[in-house]
């Protein structure tokens, strides 16, 4: 079964001109690029991102954050996205995430990191909707499928 995450350059990604670099990152590890949507999230849409974390003392912070200038919000698919994406995305802060990763690479702030991604199969459904329709993602067969995700049996 093929898996959906939502993929979130934050506004700290896009001021710094790591959209690129980061699209990059999982276009070449073979991800499937399913929708893109470049946009502010608005607050009350960051409210609902992070409700999980309503109440703790970063809440206000990381909604301001995310909501503070424009993100770069996208689904990718391939069997496993979920856990394969969050290693490539390393430790939630940069001075903790190791080097090779999107945030040890890129980032050594506590309060800006670069990037979301859904954390679990059930993060993703919920996430997912918030950001896009059912008709917004696109479903199509890359003409390289065979190599990407194929096994040599
Ligand atoms: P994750 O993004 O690695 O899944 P979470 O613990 O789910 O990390 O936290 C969601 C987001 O909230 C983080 O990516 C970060 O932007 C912010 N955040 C989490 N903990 C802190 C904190 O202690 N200080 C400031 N911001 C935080
Ligand atoms: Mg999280």
């Amino acid at each position: 079964m093929t898996e959906k995450t939502l993929i979130i350059v934050k506004p700290d990604g896009v001021q710094r001109h790591y959209v690129g670099e980061i699209i990059s990152r999982f276009e070449k590890k073979g991800f499937k690029l399913v929708a893109a949507k470049f946009m502010r999230i608005p607050e009350e849409t960051a409210r609902k991102h992070y409700a999980v974390h309503e109440g703790k003392p970063f809440f206000e912070g990381v909604v301001k954050y995310i909501s503070s200038s424009p993100s770069m919000v996208m689904v990718f698919q391939a069997d496993g996205v979920i856990d394969m994406a969050r290693k490539m995305m390393g430790a939630t802060f940069g001075f903790t995430a190791e080097p090779g990763t999107i945030r040890g690479d890129f980032s050594c702030s506590k309060g800006y990191n670069l990037i979301h991604g859904s954390d679990s199969p059930e993060s993703a459904d919920f996430e997912i909707p918030i950001y896009f329709t059912p008709e917004e993602l696109a479903d199509y067969e890359l003409s390289d499928e065979k190599w990407l995700y194929g096994k040599n049996d």
